[in-house]
């Protein structure tokens, strides 16, 4: 088997033990392999294109991992480093699609129409992972 093919088939053994995925708002970007790297899952540069974000938004995600405590974070500006600020936790124990619940009450309103990044991490049945997803608030 040639080196190309056996990676192929590694990246392919990869994608199928997915452990989470957000799908909105749309994530910075999803590697597996590295998906375990605070805070932002390997992706440390913003997108070039943000999403409008308010109390009526989604924060919605692919779950692969069993018993996992998941969280949404918020950290502010256009490229935050920290992320102290919980908007919602929720326990599931099961795989399957959730819109997570959260909360904006505690976003200071000087932030309206700022550039914000949500952090949504898990801890479940294979640890600590991370995603990100760029936005624009609208309170
Ligand atoms: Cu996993």
């Amino acid at each position: 088997m040639q080196l190309t093919t056996i990676l192929a088939a590694l990246a392919a053994a990869a994608s199928v033990s997915a452990h989470f995925s957000v799908t909105t708002p749309p994530s910075r970007g999803l590697d597996e392999l590295i998906e375990d790297q605070a805070p932002c899952g390997g992706f440390n540069t913003p997108s070039t294109t943000r999403t409008t974000f308010g109390q009526s938004s989604n924060v919605t995600i692919r779950l692969a991992d069993t018993n996992s405590n998941v969280y949404v974070k918020i950290g502010y500006g256009a490229n935050p480093t920290s992320f102290a600020t919980t908007l919602g936790s929720t326990f599931y124990a099961k795989k399957g699609v959730y819109n997570l619940p959260f909360s904006l009450s505690a976003v200071p309103a000087s932030n309206n129409g700022q550039p914000a990044t949500i952090q949504i991490s898990i801890n479940g049945s294979h640890g600590a992972l991370y995603q990100c997803s760029d936005v624009t608030l609208s309170l």
